[in-house]
């Protein structure tokens, strides 16, 4: 047994780790916290503890496998099936152009390394179309700073930890986390005497129970709510008038429809208190420091992109931004986000929808129809890594109808998921733990940090990682050759002194000199620099550190933008050796290393805007709120709103495949208030079926009065086909419709799904 650091795969945190590694059997024994992790500095939670089931079950990958007419997968080699797939799309490149080619994913939880690679099929694709889970939750928010602040990945965090009054808005750190430490980080808020927690949700949830005020909300009304919060600030004068005249512009074009809103009517549409809501909306616009942390009760529910900027209107208004426990952005290391503004007319828009993307990314919720677009400008063939989306795009039933149509789907995953069952090739990866890797949700401010993971265990099979799988698939399409004798020896030969920067020199040489390759610089990187690349903390039998070679180009850009910062941190260099002693010290610290230090003034200099202010007026949006006036009230035909997607203790997006790995909620129930189960005769542990305009499921009820009456939840992350068996919990999205979306974002409207539900036979009370 040796102990090894590494990091939690299963959500956006990270949380740094401290494995147990049985070299014999090549398992994962111990799992605790990693004290010296820079961010989680030990913190975990109860999910951590099973990782061993995404590491080792029935259905991991082990060789590359390609579909036979009868469905089932015949095991091919790696050079036939990059072969083919390379031949494949190299003729549907030239038959229909880029313009027939998507990816799919990148990237799920922790994963974000082999970004850097398969980023590159794309481009050799001649394909901007790139899908993400990102763009079924997130975009209408990139979209909304794009406006604000001039740039799509003017990203924003908040510092929960000290702020005075916290606002959260839908969404559940306990459950879900997205904030650093979040169960001790909520404990100390909730004991706190001098600081102020509100929780909007309509369920009280495990962080609801901990606030001071729990606004419990009817579902999707919150930018009803919002609106009033903001009316009153207004109405009352408690906006920061300072801030608005010397930070932003437009804010007269809103004070107008702020002041007059009606308030008293949105307040009762929300169905909340309205002495609550002057209360806290007063209570948050004085407080010294205040943020609001957000999440998919907002981004997932009625109003998607709206409610993005409402909900940023709330902390810009009142002041609350660029100090110390207040909103504020954050830097990136390995940037996940582009910007792309769809008024410049530079991104191509799908065939069907005509949709353009958002900070790069397109919206899965549009996806089946551009690949059964009846033109002959359709999708075509598609690669999906890192993802799910025959589970977790909304329509399960109209994705496996659009999948079987593409002429080519390629799956690059850990485990035979239900995308991969219906893929042409499927291809083996190495799994997180057998490979170098890395999170680009590197979301902290003023302090940043990065971990680059080393390996733990030897890759299973023949899998591969990414940046091995993308390379020689640019090979085999004849994009780049297999050797570059120049630039290895360059690499091979370089001294240590110079950290590398003689071969980068070289690469960019090459580059001028044959510009097709510009796009493949972390490919010919990879082969070249690569196998050059040591570290002392490397151990013998595991993958040699390789992949990890584009963070060197990363951390010279880094060390350039940000070199005061960087050497805050403890990074010693000029102007030419900070960003590799940056990227030595990232390469040898396997804990994760601070990366620099910012001060909250530097906050101004992140505002991409040609006048260095927040554009608050943005028309789509004031039109979108003034539209809330005649907004009729929703239709009532089917009686139960389906928060389609709740995060629980034993969810794990689609991760884990082995039911096992859960210790409570197998079935993962539908949750409903026991009024509700009363009028329609249902008991604890009952079957039922619900059922919406996507379809149905038959489900086992639980009862919970946390809930609103009138909804019921279900969680995400379940119905895996383990083993190839009967789905294991509810198959969600079979209840979803792609329709029911932002207008703007297309976004879905998960959190918000007209249901009905009935007993089954012998269920009801
Ligand atoms: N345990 C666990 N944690 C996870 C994940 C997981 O699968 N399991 N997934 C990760 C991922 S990918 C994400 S994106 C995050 C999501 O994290 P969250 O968004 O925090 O989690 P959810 O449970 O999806 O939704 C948050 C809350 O929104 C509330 N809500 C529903 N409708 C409304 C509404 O109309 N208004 C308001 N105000 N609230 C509403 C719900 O009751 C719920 O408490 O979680 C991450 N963390
Ligand atoms: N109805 C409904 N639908 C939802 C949601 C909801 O709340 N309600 N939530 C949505 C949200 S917020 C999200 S983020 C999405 C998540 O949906 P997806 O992005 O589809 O799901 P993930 O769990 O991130 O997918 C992870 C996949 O990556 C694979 N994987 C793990 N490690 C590696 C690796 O190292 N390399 C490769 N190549 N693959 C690997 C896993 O085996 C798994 O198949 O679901 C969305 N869908
Ligand atoms: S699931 Fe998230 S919060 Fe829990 S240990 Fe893993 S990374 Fe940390
Ligand atoms: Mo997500």
């Amino acid at each position: 047994m040796t102990t090894q650091q590494t990091a939690c795969i299963l959500c956006s945190r990270n949380c740094g780790l401290t494995v147990e590694v049985d070299e014999a059997t090549g398992r994962l024994g111990r799992i605790e916290g990693d004290e010296l992790h820079p961010v989680s500095k030990g913190y975990l939670c109860q999910k951590a503890a099973r990782l061993a089931h995404y590491q080792e079950h029935d259905d991991r990958l082990e060789h590359p496998l390609r579909r036979k007419p009868d469905g089932s997968f015949a095991r091919v080699s790696w050079d036939e099936a990059l072969r083919e797939i390379a031949a494949r799309l190299v003729a549907i490149r030239e038959r229909h152009g880029g313009r027939a080619f998507a990816f799919y994913g990148g990237g799920g939880q922790g994963n974000h390394l082999g970004g850097a690679y398969s980023r590159q099929l794309g481009k050799a694709m001649k394909s901007r179309f790139v899908y993400s889970a990102l763009a079924q939750e997130k975009t209408g928010d990139f979209w909304v700073n794009g406006r604000l602040f001039g740039d799509q990945r003017c990203h924003l965090t908040e510092d929960v930890e000290h702020a005075e009054f916290v606002l959260f808005i839908g969404t559940n750190p306990f459950q879900a986390h997205g904030i650093p430490n979040a169960r001790d980080t909520l404990r100390e808020l909730s004991k706190s005497t001098t600081r102020t927690m509100v929780v909007v949700d309509p369920r009280k949830t495990e962080t609801a129970r901990l606030a001071d005020v729990h606004l419990q909300v009817r579902p999707g009304t919150d930018a009803f709510l919002m609106a009033a919060m903001l009316g009153l600030i207004v109405r009352e004068g408690l906006h920061d008038r300072a801030f608005l005249a010397a930070r932003c512009t437009g804010f007269e074009a809103l004070e107008q429809e702020l002041g007059t809103l009606p308030v008293e009517d949105y307040v009762r549409r929300a169905d909340v208190a309205l002495a609550d809501v002057e209360r806290v909306a007063r209570a948050f616009a004085r407080a010294r420091t205040a943020c609001v942390r957000i999440d998919l009760g907002l981004q997932q529910s009625l109003h998607s992109t709206l409610n993005s900027y409402l909900e940023k209107l709330l902390f810009l208004v009142t002041g609350h931004f660029g100090r110390a426990g207040c909103n504020n952005f954050h830097t990136s290391f390995m940037p996940i986000l582009g910007n792309t503004d769809e008024r410049l007319g530079k991104h191509p828009r799908t065939a069907h929808h005509q949709m353009f993307p958002i900070a790069g990314l397109y919206p899965p919720n549009i996806l089946p129809d551009e690949i059964e677009h009846p033109g002959e400008d359709r999708l075509r063939a598609m690669v999906v890594d890192s993802a799910n989306p025959a589970l977790t795009g909304a329509d399960t039933a109209g994705y496996a109808r659009a999948f079987a149509r593409l002429e080519l789907l390629v799956v690059v995953d850990v485990a035979m998921s239900e995308t991969a069952r219906l893929a042409h090739y499927v291809l083996p990866a190495a799994s997180q733990f057998e490979k170098w890797e890395a999170t680009g949700f590197n979301l902290e401010f003023p302090d940043q940090a990065f971990q680059l993971r080393h390996p733990l265990l030897p890759r299973r099979g023949e899998s591969l990682p990414e940046a091995e799988i993308y390379t020689r698939l640019l090979e085999e399409m004849g994009e780049l050759p297999r050797r570059f004798p120049v630039l290895e020896l360059i690499a091979r030969r370089e001294p240590a002194a110079t950290g590398h920067l003689g071969a980068i020199a070289a690469l960019g040489a090459a580059i001028a000199t044959r510009p097709r390759w510009a796009p493949y610089a972390a490919s010919i990187l990879y082969r070249t620099l690569g196998p050059a690349l040591s570290t002392a903390r490397a151990r013998p039998g595991l993958e040699p550190p390789a992949a990890a070679v584009p963070l060197l180009a990363l951390a010279l850009a880094y060390a350039a933008r940000y070199p005061r910062e960087v050497r805050r941190a403890g990074h010693q260099g000029n102007r030419l050796t900070l960003g590799s002693a940056l990227f030595r010290k990232i390469l040898d610290t396997p804990q994760g290393t601070l990366i620099s230090r910012h001060d909250f003034a530097d906050a101004w200099s992140f505002i991409a805007h040609d006048d260095g202010r927040i554009h608050l007026d943005i028309p789509e949006m004031r039109g979108a709120l003034e539209a809330l006036r005649r907004e009729p009230p929703p239709d009532a035909t089917r009686p139960l709103v389906l928060l389609a997607g709740e995060r629980r203790s034993y969810n794990a997006n689609q991760i884990f495949r082995d039911p096992t790995w859960r210790r409570v909620d197998r079935d993962g129930a539908l949750r409903m208030h026991p009024d509700d189960a009363r009028a329609l005769g249902l008991v604890d542990g009952g079957r039922a079926l619900c059922s919406t305009d996507g379809g149905e499921l038959t489900v086992t009820i639980e009862l919970d009065d946390a809930l609103r009456p009138g909804m019921v939840t279900l969680p995400h992350g379940y119905g895996q086909r383990y083993r190839g068996g009967a789905p294991h919990g509810p198959e969600l999205n079979r209840l979803t419709v792609r329709a029911h979306c932002d207008p703007l974002a297309r976004t879905p409207f998960h959190k918000h799904v007209p249901a009905t539900v009935r007993a089954l036979d012998g269920a009801g009370g």
